[in-house]
């Protein structure tokens, strides 16, 4: 049996969000942990960009866009998981869009703040706070980003409210406007399949046997 082939890297919010979907459809794959500073030629023949993650499939279609795996995750699902792509579709594509532009943006600024020296880094922590305000709004209504259920957009943005948060940990957890935030985030930290994606893995060699990263199937 031929496997997909995952370049990841365990760290990066894009490749989790990959690795997530996978592990919520149960597609294992064979797992090639790279190291960002010495990325494998093979990688960048198939795309190269030379951005994590990339997934190479097995009927030999090369996909380089975290989301654009989390979509094919949704075709090509073995664990019989409800779709994540089932509600409010248009506020899922706003939640994801907004957050890999203008969250992205102000983010890389509040946690390198030493590096942009324009504004303080109170501005930055600001600027994030409004965004992350708005979800715990959406979070009071409901369990889940977009409705009581896990959707898409929660997977997508989920890796870049935990790095922010991991930026300053005791501001967002003890942050009094952002209850229902801090439960979300907990709840997913808490999660069997992120703490199954999070397993530490050696940077791939060629020479290295296959490495078949099995997905939870139940
Ligand atoms: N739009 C891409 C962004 C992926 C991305 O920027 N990944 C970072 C790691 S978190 C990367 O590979 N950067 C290239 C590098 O550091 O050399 C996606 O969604 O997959």
């Amino acid at each position: 049996m031929t496997y997909p082939i995952l370049y990841s890297f365990r760290r990066c919010p894009y490749a989790i969000r990959a690795r997530l979907a996978l592990a919520y459809h149960a597609i294992d794959v064979e797992l090639r942990e790279v190291f960002l500073k010495d990325k494998p030629a093979h990688m960048l023949e198939l795309s190269p960009k030379g951005s994590v993650p990339v997934l190479y499939t097995s009927s030999q279609h090369v996909v380089d866009e975290s989301l654009d795996i989390m979509r094919w995750a949704e075709q090509h699902g073995a664990s019989g998981r409800p779709s994540l792509i089932t509600h409010d579709v248009d506020l899922q594509e706003h939640l994801i869009a907004r957050n890999d532009t203008t969250f992205k943006h102000w983010l890389d600024r509040y946690k390198y703040h030493v590096r942009h020296t324009e504004h303080p880094r109170e501005h930055y922590q600001a600027k994030v706070l409004e965004i992350l305000q708005e979800l715990d709004a959406l979070l009071e209504e409901r369990d889940f980003l977009v409705c009581d259920v896990p959707q898409l957009a929660d997977l997508a943005l989920f890796p870049f409210v935990r790095q922010c948060a991991f930026s300053d940990q005791k501001w967002f957890f003890e942050h009094p406007q952002l209850p229902h935030l801090q439960a979300w985030l907990n709840s997913w930290l808490e999660h069997p399949l992120f703490k199954h994606i999070m397993r530490k893995f050696e940077p791939w060699s060629p020479e290295d046997e296959p490495f078949i990263f099995h997905m939870p199937k139940s």
